[in-house]
């Protein structure tokens, strides 16, 4: 696990490349319903992933689709890090097939709830060619909700902190370089999960 500097040669260079442009007045007002009520801004982490096609451009592409998600902004955005693709689903960690990915992580200032939120990444993830043929199968763009504000929420489909968070140094590596004193509810600091992590080589 490294960082890969092809794509930003910093977070903030890239951060540059999103106050250049123009911000939409509204985008895809359908993901505004009853599920996405008005409610003060709350900090979200997303995880990016992308190991088929190209992942930079993938990646580049979700960074501003992202900022441009109704009620949301991009507020910090890590390094790129090239990462060994990894199977955590059962508890510990193991190579898993396919070619490595491309990981990065976000914060995103948002109004929509998180349920709206996840709707809002898996249509992104849709438009980006995803297609899901087996669990963990290489994918052109994976966009995972990994905490919403100290939320702590388990439902239709949606588990927040992220289930596996804390287990995969591809997600708390570049969550610690934008939120270096980030707590996971229930589970404790990332610098600690990301010391649990050791093995994964950083
Ligand atoms: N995502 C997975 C499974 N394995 N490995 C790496 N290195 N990066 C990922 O984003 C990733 C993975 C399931 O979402
Ligand atoms: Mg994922
Ligand atoms: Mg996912």
């Amino acid at each position: 696990l490294f960082p890969y500097t092809t794509l930003f040669r910093s977070c903030r260079e890239a951060m540059k490349s999103l106050k250049r442009r123009p911000r939409p007045a509204l985008l895809a007002p359908h993901l505004i319903t009853e599920r996405a009520v008005g409610r003060d801004p709350v900090t979200a982490y997303v995880a990016l992933g992308a190991n088929l096609g190209d992942a930079a451009a993938a990646l580049r592409w979700a960074l501003q689709a992202l900022d441009g998600l109704p009620l949301s902004r991009v507020l910090r955005v890590s390094s790129l890090y090239k990462t060994a693709p990894l199977d955590t689903d059962s508890g510990v960690e193991v190579a898993a097939p396919g070619s490595d990915y491309l990981n990065a992580v976000l914060a995103l200032e948002t109004g929509l709830s998180a349920p709206a939120l996840l709707d809002a990444l898996q249509a992104l993830e849709l438009q980006a060619g995803r297609q899901r043929p087996y669990r963990n199968a290489p994918r052109t763009l994976d966009l995972d909700v990994l905490l919403y504000d100290d939320l702590r929420y388990h439902e239709h489909g949606l588990t927040i902190p992220h289930p596996q968070m804390h287990l995969r140094a591809f997600v708390l590596r570049p969550l610690l370089e934008i939120a270096p004193d980030c707590v996971i509810p229930g589970t404790g600091t990332v610098k600690e999960a990301l010391q649990g992590c050791r093995q994964q080589e950083l």
